[in-house]
């Protein structure tokens, strides 16, 4: 495994899922708020009202990170920490004090903050005032985008406007599984795919004006991705076209339809009707891109495995999938997330072993750096998760962190594979 000297190794999380304190210090209401306090629709009526408690633990958090050794830190900022009504005149001092804070702590250890500006947690007030597909909305992520830039921005040198579009619309809109929970028609989700879109392009345009310094902005993308059986110019060649192909089944989750109109400026089949396409692609710094795994592609098409195949482990999708999306794209590549839920528990030593989790990480970290072999620009990787945290519906019944919680006594435990990644940035 070689990676360019100045790869960035660090690992990420999001603030509904690790901050907790969801009605302290002036917060407003997400709607993950809503969600999780309306009963059935998270495992054991779960929320993250407590979640690990990062809001009061985040220098001991900071300082466990700079034990890790990483050099940066992927976090999102709660939006109704800073505007509690979502475009409030002005913004909650306390919450954005909390992210002063954060930020001031992430510099003083040595850790480059990444600032993601939105993973889901849309201001309650929004979604009741018509949510993505009211100009009110779209309005008030730009206000909060540029008030978050300007005051940022002379710490921060890295910006995400939107974590995951399409996982935002499948599962919030389409599938109801996420907040708010709506089951709507496929081309009202568009709609709310498109408004995500202009948002993106609105907020990007408006911080490259407010900055006070240069500044990258992206955002993460998550869908679908292929990789060939075998390195054949046929199978290659089908991977790639089942990678930029999608299925009717489950078309909201793949990468082209909001990758194609935000950085090409290009509609697809499913987004014709977009007729201001070629507004929504001011130029980028980086593509962020969730992958966990892939499916394997022959030159007949997709290989189906027999039972028991272990579907979430597909390692060869971290080298394919950044070639194939660099190819398309040609935006430097940051690997946003990638990880893997294991069964973790204290053992009868008091340590968490996670073999299954090191195991995983060996062999994705190994493919990533044959996609840099390849000649694909990534940059950087960062872990999915820190700690283990709430995990949406599933709530905290999956744990993906490199330290265990036990959500007892917010105890943090790092696990084997905190120590084998923390070996693998200082090699
Ligand atoms: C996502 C979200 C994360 C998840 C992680 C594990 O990619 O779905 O960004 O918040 O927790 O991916 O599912």
């Amino acid at each position: 495994m070689n990676f360019p000297k100045d790869f960035i190794w660090g690992t990420a999380t999001s603030a509904y899922q690790i901050e907790g304190a969801y009605n302290r210090d002036g917060k407003g209401v997400s709607i993950w708020d809503t969600f999780c306090h309306t009963p059935g629709k998270i495992n054991d009526n779960e929320t993250g009202d407590i979640a690990c408690d990062h809001y009061d633990k985040y220098e001991d958090d900071i300082k466990l990170m700079t034990e890790l050794g990483i050099s940066a830190y992927r976090f999102s900022i709660s939006w109704t920490r800073i505007f509690p009504e979502g475009d409030d005149e002005i913004p909650n001092a306390k919450g954005l004090q909390f992210y002063d804070n954060l930020v001031n702590c992430c510099l003083k250890n040595g850790i480059t903050p990444h600032i993601t500006l939105f993973h889901w947690d849309l201001p309650q007030t929004l979604e009741d005032d018509g949510g993505w597909l009211s100009e009110r909305t779209i309005n008030a992520f730009v206000k909060y985008a540029e008030l978050i830039c300007e005051h940022f921005s002379d710490r921060v040198e890295y910006f995400s406007t939107i974590n995951e579009p399409q996982i935002i619309t499948r599962m919030g809109y389409s599938t109801g599984q996420h907040a708010p929970g709506l089951t709507l028609p496929d081309d009202t989700v568009l709609e709310i795919l498109h408004s995500l879109a202009k948002a993106h392009a609105a907020a990007v345009r408006a911080m490259r004006k407010c900055a006070k310094r240069k500044i990258k902005i992206g955002f993460s993308s998550t869908g679908n991705l292929c990789y060939p059986s075998t390195g054949s110019k046929e199978d290659i060649e089908m991977a790639k076209k089942l990678t930029f192909s999608t299925n009717k089944e489950d078309f909201l989750f793949c990468h082209q339809i909001f990758c194609d109109a935000v950085i090409l400026g290009k509609t697809c089949e499913y987004n014709r009707s977009w007729d201001d396409v070629e507004a929504l692609n001011p130029p980028l710094d980086f593509l962020g891109l969730n992958i966990y795994n892939g499916h394997e592609v022959s030159s007949d098409g997709i290989v189906k495995h027999g039972i028991g195949f272990a579907r979430t482990v597909t390692p060869e999708v971290l080298c394919w999938g950044p070639v194939f999306m660099y190819e398309r794209y040609k935006l430097p590549i940051i690997i946003t997330e990638n990880g893997f839920s294991c069964n973790d528990h204290i053992f009868l030593d008091g340590k968490v072993h996670d073999a299954d989790r090191i195991d995983y990480l060996t062999r994705y970290i190994n493919e990533l750096s044959k996609a840099i072999d390849a000649g694909t620009d990534v940059i950087g990787y960062f872990h999915w998760s820190f700690t283990d945290n709430f995990e949406w519906h599933s709530g905290y019944n999956e744990r993906f962190g490199l330290v265990y919680i036990d959500y007892a006594t917010g105890r943090r435990i790092p696990k084997d594979s905190f120590r084998w990644y923390s070996q693998l940035i200082r090699r």
